[in-house]
């Protein structure tokens, strides 16, 4: 799906960050434990690669725990990765952060010189959540939809860390069609930014291929059918999710099963893994390849063509 969600504070977000970026000392980049490549904006990636940086899997409560161990795994093995806190809790994981920001700017860790942590990430991925649980009061704003932090604000946390939070930001262009699919799955776009009934077909293609027993146990379905709208209409039906003439409203339903899934009613869902991230790369890779061989091939025999 191609993204179409670039609104204007977030071009405004990314020069924020970049001009920012002399004051600050380290970087924590929030990814959504759900779907670690997918959200790990290259943008934000790039942004002071060269400084300090904490990365963070965030809502690892939503996702499949044992996907979340291979992707800790995976990063692990990874020497730019400094700590990657995933199962603690809100208040646990507020602490550990701290401890890790002294950690890794130690020249800062005294009473004279404040620690500015600049905290990144996606849309609705938790920035400003995590933020509170570091203030231990309800600081900067939140909501559970994107785009809820529209500006830069600065948090003094008074125990010699200063937080930066910034609004979400999302690609420009994102290459994978399907990032931008599992984005708006899990609700990284804004909802009239996206077509419900698209995502949700995507949806439940993949719960289809791999947690079947989790709608068969959901929506009391005993026989899956082999095809996601076949699904939504029985879902449809079972849940009253009905036009007048008794039509299943399929706009209706894929926004219930889109929220049933966003908060955790389906139980934890992971949309990606590293292996199957490693394969899409590779076609992405193939295709670019292809790409540029058919525009070589065009250039040369204009080339010829000229020639003549
Ligand atoms: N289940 C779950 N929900 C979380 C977690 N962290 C944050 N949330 C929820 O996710 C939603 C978005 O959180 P925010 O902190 O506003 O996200 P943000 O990254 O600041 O979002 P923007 O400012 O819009 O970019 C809120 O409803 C939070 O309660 C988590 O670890 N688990
Ligand atoms: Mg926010």
């Amino acid at each position: 799906m191609a993204v179409h969600w670039y609104p204007g504070h977030m071009h405004k977000a990314n020069k924020d960050m970049a001009l920012s970026l002399p004051e600050v000392d380290l970087i924590i980049e929030l990814l959504d434990a759900r779907l670690p490549f997918s959200s790990a904006n290259p943008l934000l990636s790039k942004l002071g690669a060269d400084m300090p940086r904490i990365k963070i899997l965030s809502k690892s409560d939503l996702a499949d725990p044992e996907v979340t161990a291979r992707w800790q795994a995976h990063f692990e093995q990874s020497q730019t990765v400094k700590a990657l806190l995933t199962t603690l809790t809100q208040s646990d994981k507020a602490q550990a952060v701290a401890a890790a920001c002294r950690k890794l700017v130690p020249r800062k860790n005294n009473a004279t010189h404040n620690i500015v942590a600049m905290i990144t990430g996606i849309p609705n991925v938790g920035k400003s959540t995590l933020i509170n649980a570091m203030a231990g009061k309800a600081i900067a704003k939140t909501g559970n939809e994107p785009a809820i932090t529209k500006g830069q604000q600065r948090i003094n946390l008074r125990n010699g860390i200063l937080l930066v939070d910034t609004p979400g930001v999302l690609w420009p262009k994102i290459e994978n069609e399907l990032s931008g699919y599992r984005l708006a799955t899990t609700g990284a776009l804004k909802d009239t930014a996206i077509n419900h009934v698209e995502i949700a077909y995507f949806a439940v293609d993949y719960l289809l291929k791999h947690y079947p027993q989790r709608l068969i146990e959901r929506y009391g379905i005993e026989e899956l059918p082999d095809n996601e709208l076949a699904f939504l209409e029985l879902m449809g039906a079972r849940r009253g999710c009905l036009r007048a003439g008794g039509q299943v409203d399929l706009d209706k339903v894929s926004s219930l099963l889109l929220n049933e899934l966003r908060s955790g009613k389906l139980g934890q869902v992971s949309f990606e893994t590293p292996e199957m991230v490693e394969l899409e790369l590779d076609e992405i890779r193939r295709r670019q390849t292809e790409k540029a061989e058919v525009r070589k091939k065009k250039r040369v025999e204009r080339k010829a063509r000229r020639k003549v």
